[in-house]
């Protein structure tokens, strides 16, 4: 998924009453366009639960990732976009740190937790525990942990390079704006509370409109 690529789509599942001319409208693409990344597609039989392909409207808000002290080699964007009913968000992230595995009680270093966090403010502080002035995970709805809107799939390292794309009915992307996004060290175990002892924060990055 390229933040340029106009043929980049996502899946979607059709609802009774869409026809591709409302999608179309409701989306901000046009009817071409949607016809182009669905050959063959009878456009005036659409079915309820057909799924088809939609083209990516342009994103609406991006966050540049940037290393902190432990780890200041990482770089990268997170680009989320406005889909049905909740946001596809985008990650290419370099620079990671190389995967340990657990060892003498710590943690494994890798794959990554990876959230959204309350507060729009990446400013490192303490060297030793960086970006603790982007607070705690956004948690709009007052969710245990595994279940807050800021919680994302981990972030999978490929020789320090992290690339993937997934749906999150949590938000919309506008809600977003002016919050942060943390790379952590560690996996995120989805059930410690309040944050998966996902460990120190590596990397930082708000949330801005495109
Ligand atoms: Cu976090």
């Amino acid at each position: 998924m390229f933040f340029n690529n106009t043929s980049a789509t996502f899946k979607y599942q059709v609802n009774s009453g869409d026809t591709l001319y409302i999608l179309a409208q409701k989306h901000n693409v046009s009817l071409e366009h949607i016809l182009a990344v669905n050959p063959g597609i009878n456009a005036n039989r659409l079915e309820v639960d057909q799924t088809i392909n939609m083209p990516l409207n342009a994103p609406v808000a991006v966050a540049n990732i940037y290393g902190g002290p432990l780890r200041p080699q990482i770089a990268g964007t997170v680009i989320l976009f406005d889909v049905p009913n909740g946001t596809w968000v985008c990650a290419e992230i370099s620079g990671l740190p190389p995967y340990k595995p657990a060892a003498g009680g710590e943690n494994p270093i890798g794959p990554h937790g990876f959230h959204i966090h309350e507060f729009g403010n990446c400013q490192i502080g303490d060297p030793a525990d960086p970006f603790q002035a982007a607070g705690g995970h956004w948690n709009p709805s007052n969710q245990p942990h595994g279940n807050h809107a800021g919680d994302f799939p981990i972030l999978f390292s490929n020789q320090g390079r992290a690339n993937m794309c997934f749906l999150t009915n949590a938000f919309k992307p506008e809600q977003a704006i002016g919050k942060a996004i943390i790379i952590h060290q560690n996996p995120d175990d989805y059930r410690t509370q309040p944050a998966g002892d996902a460990g120190k924060r590596l990397a930082c990055g708000i949330i801005q409109r495109v």
